[in-house]
């Protein structure tokens, strides 16, 4: 199959979930086009039956706001026609499934059909979407889709609940991929860089948005700290870093914490961790959460949005109430101040995750694709 990819080639679970996707598919030889204004950061090489299609915006004065949809949308017109292009499969509403539509309708016109598969990752529905400014298009373009699809039951729930959905949901979670977090724990371990050995590792991963309750994560662990000796690795970056560098420093904890900043090899850092804190305000999900299990990371969590459906309490690790950084800290303690519990939690972990392997993902993924494009 041609299958063009829309998304974010950001740092987000989105254009994460959406690149990994992609590298599957090629591999299974499937012809895979990334469409989006720059390179995703986990698409480091151009591999086989990859191809990746810069979106331009030329800059022009005269507008407030540079129209990246309409280039966008031209964009899927063009490259579909000269590849051939089968399907096309958006991630995040907005603006790509809006986009999606206008070049359906544009290649409509010069007799091409082809269906559109739109994949809803959270904030596009929850945080972005529901704001009436965006609320009329978000639900037009999810409902003119031809397949649509959720990363947890949560977030449809959710988009049922906020819009007039006429089109049918369907959930498909997140992915890892095994193989790559095997290969990760057998490289070689730097932890000895980062922490004393009888210190507990604890670690969050994000793009430290208000969202993520980064606060949180600081004032959980400084209660962690007091009680089992540990340190704190901070990876990624974002608005919430400087506010936390400045709430480790008036809390007295600096020496313990570690801002790493963006890393493009999170599985090197998991896989010496001991905890992981994602104390998230709302997580249609929670990548990051799964990516820290596959690694036998146990997670403190709060009980929000998808995460329970990833993160399962007295197992893989503990959830709490959004802001309840006093239960998750107490939970926090148990775990860590046993290796015997410690082990049976990163166990658990590790087992939970893997019911998240890639491949049945990725043939879920191919399943609707063949449906979509039999419905045309
Ligand atoms: O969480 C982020 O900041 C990034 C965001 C995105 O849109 O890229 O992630 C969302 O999509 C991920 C992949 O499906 C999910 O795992 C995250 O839970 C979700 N984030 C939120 O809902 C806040």
């Amino acid at each position: 199959m041609r299958i063009a990819i829309v998304c974010y080639p950001t740092f987000g679970g989105s254009g994460v979930v959406a690149t990994e996707l992609g590298i599957a598919l090629s591999k299974r030889g499937h012809e895979v086009h990334f469409i989006t204004y720059k390179q995703p950061v986990r698409l480091d090489l151009l591999e086989n039956n990859i191809q990746f299609h810069e979106v331009n915006v030329p800059e022009y004065p005269l507008f407030h706001y540079q129209p990246y949809e309409l280039a966008l949308s031209s964009k899927l017109v063009d490259m579909v026609k000269l590849h051939d292009i089968e399907l096309l499969h958006v991630h995040y509403a907005i603006p790509h499934a809006y986009a999606a539509y206008m070049a359906k309708k544009m290649l409509q016109a010069d007799g091409i059909n082809i269906p559109i598969v739109t994949t809803l990752h959270g904030t596009d529905i929850t945080l972005v979407g529901s704001h009436p400014f965006y609320k009329p298009a978000v639900a037009f373009s999810i409902n003119k889709s031809d397949a649509v699809t959720s990363v947890s039951e949560s977030l449809k729930n959710d988009t049922l609940r906020l819009f007039k959905i006429t089109n049918d949901i369907e959930v498909v979670p997140n992915f890892i991929d095994l193989v790559k977090y095997k290969e990760a724990s057998k490289a070689e371990c730097k932890r000895h860089l980062l922490a004393a050995p009888e210190e507990r590792i604890i670690t969050h991963v994000s793009n430290f948005r208000k969202v993520k309750r980064i606060d949180d994560v600081v004032k959980l662990f400084h209660l962690i700290q007091e009680k089992v000796p540990s340190k704190l690795i901070m990876v990624g970056d974002g608005p919430e870093r400087e506010p936390a560098e400045e709430l480790t420093a008036k809390l007295g904890i600096a020496d313990k914490v570690v801002f790493l900043g963006k890393s493009n090899e999170v599985d090197k850092i998991l896989c010496f961790s001991d905890l992981f804190l994602l104390p998230s305000e709302t997580e249609s999900f929670g990548l990051a959460a799964l990516e820290a299990m596959a690694s036998g990371v146990p997670v403190i969590s709060s009980n929000t949005g998808g995460i329970p459906e990833v993160n399962k309490d007295g197992l893989s690790g503990y959830l709490a109430n959004v802001g309840d950084v006093e239960t998750m800290a107490v939970k926090a303690i148990e775990i860590l101040h046993k290796d015997s519990i410690l082990n049976k939690f990163k166990k658990n972990a590790k087992e939970i995750a893997a019911q998240f392997e890639l491949n049945s993902v990725v043939s879920k993924y191919e399943e609707l694709y063949n449906k979509a494009l039999n419905k045309l």
